[in-house]
């Protein structure tokens, strides 16, 4: 499985739900951009290698991570999918910006997940530096936008699966 959640790039192929049939927004940051479009090849790859269409795949590409929230929210509306996965790198800066956007970013997406009745995944570092932002890009920790999109797989897929219980 994922091993205990500590590293969800590890997760077993076998026990994976198939992402056939599935519908994925990804939305992207620029700001960082080579750890954030790292990310999100990751997370194309992933729903690819698990049976997901390319052309069920809607990457959409906005600012920032703040702008992370409106993009989100209109793929979700727009593009008729059944997961968005948003994807940024907030990196900590000398100034107190990395709190509040961390901060309005979260709440933004948990509102959203509240809101509408499809999961949005939050794949948005926020590290200390530039190293351990790569660190989680394809380096030592993994890549987030793949566990992003494990995430994104796994929920579609428990909603559905809800769905087809027998109601008692
Ligand atoms: C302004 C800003 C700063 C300082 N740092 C980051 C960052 O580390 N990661 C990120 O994704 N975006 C950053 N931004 C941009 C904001 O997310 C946003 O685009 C602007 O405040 C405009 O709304």
């Amino acid at each position: 499985m994922a091993t205990y959640l500590k590293n969800l790039s590890e997760y077993d192929f076998s026990t994976m739900p198939s992402a056939k049939g599935m519908r994925f927004g990804i939305v992207v940051a620029e700001w960082n951009s080579e750890i954030t479009f790292a990310m999100c090849k990751g997370a194309k790859e992933l729903l690819l290698k698990n049976g997901a269409l390319e052309s069920d795949i809607f990457i959409h590409t906005v600012p920032g991570s703040f702008e992370l929230i409106a993009g989100s929210k209109w793929v979700a509306e727009q593009c008729n999918v059944d997961a968005v996965i948003a994807i940024g790198t907030i990196i900590q800066g000398e100034t107190r910006h990395f709190d509040f956007i961390c901060q309005g970013v979260a709440i933004g997406m948990s509102e959203l997940n509240i809101k509408y009745d499809i999961p949005f995944i939050f794949g948005v570092l926020t590290t200390n530096n530039l190293e351990q932002a790569q660190d989680r890009a394809g380096g030592k920790h993994g890549n987030k936008g793949d566990e992003a999109a494990y995430t994104a797989i796994r929920m579609v897929a428990m909603k559905r699966g809800l769905g087809n219980q027998e109601k008692a």
